[in-house]
């Protein structure tokens, strides 16, 4: 694997999720994989749990990890070709990424949407320049438009919680669904986000064997290419009937883009609202603005599975730094043992 961005780049998830299931039970089986091998993250933006997830993978596979906080403690870099450098930037990405190619093996970067032109975000023109100029794989740690790291664990989540309901529900001698049903959830926040959370969310849940609703106020529908095929619900609490999965993000507005169209707190994930699910689990990526997206009492009830789903982030990290390490090894053994 050179990259992983989308869904597509990790390819069969039945096949990725036995792989993770693996992963799990035995986090230190591959040490000999990653030895004198290193991978470098790049931060342009904060971070807490792809920080610490990306580097607890790598050290699991017996990698060296170092990060690196490019607004902290490296030059800054200027992103744009063909500018003259006399502002506060003093090196360039088009120099700085072969620079950092030659000291690893595997590359990830956190790149945020600038949310101010949709066509250089949505061109993925910093992600694109690491692919073309490091010469490494890479991986988005949430770049311009997706976050790839996170929609897998989420999936990994509710592949792992759907199966514990169904086993419960059968022992009870109550009926199965087939499927769960997945809502993603537009919920209020007081500043501009990017929608690479939603996008990687949708694109991954629509790839899954899930039923999957996206619930939003008007002028928040994101863009086409990650949600064609969704059902789109208007009304939240209708869309909340029967849910077993809630995921509460909020993005900005992808039509007039990177605008803050709402702060309207009737979008709070709330009990009242919970109440008309199937008893669903609450699920956010965090970091959580409590009071704004959810409710305390909706975050703090044991149907909240926001921490196993950060939990998860070693998890879903490891298995594509793994993978690109047997790519750089040239073995093509089945990815996971039956
Ligand atoms: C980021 C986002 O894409 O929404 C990262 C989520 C994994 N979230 C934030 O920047 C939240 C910052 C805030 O002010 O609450």
């Amino acid at each position: 694997m050179r990259r992983f961005f989308s869904v597509k780049d990790i390819g069969n998830l039945e096949l990725a999720l036995k792989e993770a299931q693996q992963v799990k039970a035995s986090p230190f089986g591959d040490q000999d994989l990653g030895r004198n091998r290193t991978a470098i993250f790049i931060f342009f933006n904060s971070s807490l749990r792809t920080r610490l997830s990306s580097q607890k993978a790598a050290l699991n596979l017996g990698m060296n990890a170092i990060v690196l906080n490019v607004n902290g403690d490296s030059w800054k870099l200027e992103t744009e070709m063909g500018v003259v450098m006399d502002g506060d930037k003093p090196e360039h990405l088009r120099e700085a990424i072969p620079v950092i190619g030659s000291y690893c093996d595997i590359i990830g970067v956190r790149s945020f949407a600038g949310l101010k032109d949709r066509d250089f975000d949505y061109a993925e023109t910093i992600l694109e320049q690491f692919c073309q100029y490091s010469g490494k794989p890479v991986v988005s740690l949430e770049s311009a438009t997706v976050h790839p790291c996170q929609a897998f664990a989420d999936l990994i989540t509710i592949d792992e919680y759907w199966k514990k309901r169904c086993n419960e529900l059968a022992a009870a001698g109550k009926t199965v669904k087939k499927r769960p049903k997945v809502v993603l959830t537009w919920a209020p926040h007081p500043r501009a986000l990017p929608q690479a959370v939603p996008n990687s969310f949708a694109q991954w849940m629509l790839a899954a064997d899930v039923d999957f609703v996206i619930t939003q106020p008007e002028g928040y529908e994101l863009c086409e290419d990650f949600t064609k095929g969704a059902a789109i619900e208007y009304d939240q609490k209708k869309a909340f009937e029967g849910a077993d999965f809630i995921y509460a993000k909020n993005w900005s507005s992808y039509t007039n883009y990177g605008q803050v169209l709402s702060m309207d707190r009737a979008w709070t994930v709330d009990e009242d609202k919970m109440a008309v699910t199937d008893n669903a689990f609450f699920m956010h990526c965090l970091p959580v603005r409590r009071n704004m997206i959810v409710s305390d009492a909706v975050i703090d009830a044991p149907t909240s599975i926001v921490i196993p789903e950060a939990a998860n982030r070693v998890v879903s990290a490891q298995v594509v730094l793994r993978r690109m390490l047997r790519s750089l090894s040239g073995e093509n053994a089945p990815l996971y043992h039956v």
